[in-house]
């Protein structure tokens, strides 16, 4: 085992020591998690884990942890918190805000200040471990889950499912890597997840294959992505049977022959379009399969599985994600698949708008700024721009999209690195130039976000600009 490894599992032990100790005092647990997929896939981990020790406890989704949610959390009861896929951005306003509460803070995100004395942090930038790309937050809550007791093995699909929410499948392959890759193996191992390569479409297990394809945006596909006419024209050209008697097939239905003959035609296609090939490419990668999920539901591919808890989570449905999450497979899920629909609408309807206009995306001089003002809802912005990021046709520049949070006076931010940009840490950019905008920002390097007062988005922007133009430029010299 590597030494970061062994650090973190040794900070993960303190935690279950933690864990261990409250239970003996008998209190009543609050958590707090992260409204996206990774944080409502670890919420659903430590309620289990929790449940399985006999602990009351209670979980609280939060958009973002700011002086609002933690002052809330300080005029209640002072019963122990477990932050879960948030809090190390927060360490100081955490610290003084909350002092006398037991604290446990579970996040992969890269810590800010130092934790305050008594605060059990686990965090995998404090061993040496990438964060943003070897494991995710339901990732640690997963290694502390294992600590409190190895029958918890059985919820690592649950970690699998929440980096790839945050995707972090960027190994080869397009799979998880670094400490992802053990967490796979103890989900593989409990008989919970196959790997298998495959070709990568939307919805394989639940969708007709016509609309599977055109709903795949991730790589996005010009002329195939949101195009369910051309779709079809190209499944027949490939003479692939749409029906099984009156069902719709799926694509994890498909032979392997009609599979290459798929994808040979729609290489093709991008050729003709004039985008490169390795485009197509990006379809085939590393399928997570949940074998104990019925087939045809969106549980059973890992991907949708993060897409669906996602969309709970961006629609104001947080609870039904959590509900799954702990194991309901009755009405929650079959909410959650209307919601799940109705969130991947608005997505494409979203990003066909993104492209339909020139200077709804802006090219600035080192960065592309996506003026979603009110027309992108704040709860899409992330997903919009890194979609955006990641389709820019040999985008050597981060994406900054942002969109209005009138009732709070606020803008949110996201800031996203496309394949082609050199590396630069967007979570301190977003940070340095939302504090001097009088908001709050931060994250990962290649992912980050911010809240910034709305009348302060120009200054924020050219801020921006100029602090990735800074750091793109001290790349160069030590090139
Ligand atoms: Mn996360």
């Amino acid at each position: 085992m590597s030494g970061e490894l062994k650090g973190l599992l040794e900070a993960a032990r303190e935690a279950a020591d933690t864990i261990e100790a409250w239970r003996e005092q008998g209190f009543h647990i609050r958590v707090i998690s992260h409204l996206d997929a990774d944080g409502l896939a670890a919420a659903g981990i430590i309620g289990r884990c929790l449940y399985r020790l006999d602990l009351p406890f209670r979980i609280r989704i939060a958009r973002w942890l700011n002086e609002e949610v933690v002052r809330e959390l300080a005029e209640e009861p002072k019963n122990p918190l477990i932050f879960t896929d948030m809090g190390s951005g927060y360490l100081e306003l955490i610290g003084q805000e909350l002092p006398g509460t037991p604290i446990i803070i579970l996040d992969h995100h890269p810590p800010v200040g130092e934790a305050p004395e008594g605060v059990v942090h686990v965090n995998p930038h404090l061993f040496g471990v990438d964060g943003s790309r070897e494991i995710s937050g339901a990732g640690v809550t997963y290694l502390v889950a294992r600590e409190v007791s190895q029958d918890n093995r059985d919820l690592a699909y649950l970690a699998v499912v929440g980096a790839l929410g945050d995707l972090q499948d960027k190994y080869g392959d397009r799979g998880l890597g670094g400490v992802n890759e053990q967490i796979v193996r103890d989900a593989e191992e409990t008989g919970r997840i196959k790997r298998s390569l495959d070709l990568l479409l939307y919805g394989r297990e639940t969708k007709p294959i016509h609309r599977a394809l055109a709903h795949t945006t991730n790589p996005f596909l010009p002329g195939i992505s949101g195009e369910e006419d051309r779709c079809l024209a190209l499944l027949s050209k490939a003479g692939i049977k749409l029906k099984e008697g009156d069902r719709w097939r799926t694509p994890s239905e498909l032979t392997r022959e009609e599979k290459e003959s798929l994808f040979s035609l729609i290489t093709e296609h991008l050729l003709a379009q004039g985008v490169k090939v390795d485009r197509a490419f990006k379809l085939i990668g590393t399928v997570y399969t949940l074998v104990r999920e019925k087939p045809a539901t969106p549980l059973r591919d890992g991907r949708e599985f993060a897409s669906l808890l996602n969309a709970c989570g961006r629609l104001d449905r947080a609870g039904l994600g959590v509900s799954i999450c702990l194991g309901d497979r009755t009405h929650a899920l079959r909410e959650a698949q209307e919601v799940l629909d109705e969130y991947r609408r608005k997505l494409m309807e979203t990003m066909s708008w993104v492209f339909e206009e020139k200077g709804r995306l802006q090219e600035r001089e080192n960065v592309y700024v996506l003026h979603g003002k009110d027309q992108i809802s704040e709860r899409l912005v992330g997903t919009v721009a890194s979609l955006t990021a990641s389709n820019m046709p040999g985008a050597a520049k981060p994406v900054v999209a942002y969109a209005y949070v009138k009732d709070e006076g606020l803008a949110k931010v996201s800031l996203r690195m496309g394949p082609g940009c050199p590396p630069i840490d967007l979570g301190e950019v977003a940070r340095i130039a939302a504090e001097a905008c009088g908001g709050m920002g931060g994250g990962h390097d290649v992912a980050a976000g911010a809240q910034i007062p709305l009348e302060k988005v120009d200054e924020f922007l050219e801020l921006v600009d100029r602090l990735v133009g800074e750091r793109v430029g001290e790349g160069d010299t030590q090139a």
